[in-house]
């Protein structure tokens, strides 16, 4: 077989190197993408992708896995380190089958669920009622204040009319610091888990600027490839230590530990994506680096000034800033839609998504907001002079959004600028 046709696939490759070159040449300002490091990348393309495990180190149905075994050991040890838990599965492929396992393992289909609304700054998989947390689940779904603010009386409200058997708290377009411990209270009132998707939020975590919810939180849940940097992924994260295999286990918070990693196998997934273990890994030992605080740091200190910035501008923002690394933008002050902004900022170069905005009134195809992050831009190197100068571009492409020849031009201005910025290597 010396001759099988291992034939190389140009056109893909060639794909692969525009979008490094799209991303090079521009904004990456999606706040819940980021750009991987090479020592990431480098594991994400070795032999650990052919790999069968199914199973956890040192329990697993394959042969072969002594190496696969360590990784996964490392990777585990490291999210338990990095974020004070005792607790840590690392093998969901990313975040929406991570809290899908957190319903399996903590629920049955029909008990109730009290998420945030995506339309308010939730995410799909927060009781969504065309996603599965919304069909096998009984959702019910709260909202934001009219300024966009979670409104915890009315999350106590709701929780004491529905009893929920689970609250889910943090969110993928909310600019402000969640208050972990009023959502423990609701729970605890109410006798419900309570989970954190800190996806969004988790460098910043990491860093001290955003508070932890590990400790108060039943299950902590966050992706890996957002604030973090690493590969696609998730990681779920609780308090207490898995009991033995095979010994039935009621659904109480004791079993917490034990009910996540059953959930995930059997009762999701199959074989981990031990490359994606080992990407994990790679980028937990990354974050654990004093410098990971200070890329925490940068990330909240640059979407403030951002944020004040644009305010001066005359832009409206949702709850009028951020404390985190979000925004979102109420493009009815520059009178554009959200989709009409994303094209012309897209055009010249700045990658934002329309967004919903609270009590929307246009369609969430196109809708009124755009939402702005800066974690992709602060792991180039960019600081607060820099945002500046992307507040005056954003500004620049907004009022000139119908004139296809000035955004072009602007684009080759910032792809100059960006030079300076090269992506990490
Ligand atoms: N798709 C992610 C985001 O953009 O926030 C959430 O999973």
């Amino acid at each position: 077989m010396k001759d099988f046709p291992f034939i190389k696939d140009e056109e893909i490759q060639e794909l692969a190197k525009k979008e490094a070159k799209r991303q090079a040449d521009g904004l990456e300002m999606i706040p819940s993408e980021n750009h991987t490091s090479q020592a990431v990348l480098d594991v994400l393309g070795s032999r650990l992708t052919d790999k069968y495990s199914e199973g956890y180190p040192g329990g697993r149905y394959y042969g072969g896995c002594e190496f696969v075994d360590e990784v996964e050991r490392i990777a585990i040890a490291r999210a338990k380190e990095l974020f004070g838990v005792d607790h840590a599965n690392v093998q969901a492929y990313s975040g929406s089958p991570a809290n899908q396992a957190v319903y399996f393992a903590l629920l049955e289909p029909g008990d109730t669920v009290l998420g945030l609304h995506l339309f308010y700054g939730g995410h799909m998989t927060h009781g969504l009622k065309v996603n599965f947390s919304g069909t096998l689940y009984n959702s019910v779904q709260y909202q934001t204040d009219k300024s966009g603010f979670i409104d915890y009386e009315e999350v106590a409200k709701m929780a004491r009319e529905h009893k929920p058997k689970l609250i889910v708290g943090g969110y993928t377009a909310y600019p402000r610091i969640v208050d972990w411990q009023k959502l423990r209270e609701i729970a605890d009132e109410v006798g419900s888990f309570l989970l954190a998707d800190i996806s969004h939020i988790s460098a910043l975590v990491v860093s001290g600027d955003h508070p932890s919810p590990v400790g108060i939180a039943d299950v902590v849940m966050s992706t890996t490839h957002k604030g973090l940097r690493g590969p696609r992924g998730a990681l779920l994260l609780a308090n207490g230590n898995p009991s033995t295999p095979l010994k039935k286990v009621e659904k109480t918070k004791e079993n917490i530990p034990t009910l996540l990693d059953r959930a995930i196998i059997p009762g999701l997934q199959g074989g981990p994506h031990n490359h994606q273990t080992a990407g994990i890994a790679v980028m937990l030992k990354q974050a654990l680096q004093p410098e990971f605080k200070e890329y925490g740091h940068q990330v909240a200190k640059n979407a403030k000034v951002l944020s004040e910035e644009l305010l001066a501008r005359g832009f409206e923002l949702v709850t009028g800033g951020t404390d985190t690394h979000l925004m979102v933008v109420d493009m009815n002050s520059k009178g554009l839609s959200g989709r009409e902004a994303e094209s012309a900022l897209s055009t010249a170069g700045i990658t934002v998504n329309k967004n919903t905005i609270p009590f929307d009134p246009r369609s969430p195809f196109d809708p009124s907001g755009i939402r702005l992050g800066t974690p992709a831009l602060t792991t180039r190197g960019m600081a607060e002079e820099e945002m500046k100068q992307i507040a005056a571009w954003i500004d620049e492409a907004v009022q000139h959004a119908d004139d296809e020849k000035h955004l072009k031009n602007l684009h080759k201005e910032i792809t100059k600028f960006t030079k300076d910025f090269p992506l990490p290597n």
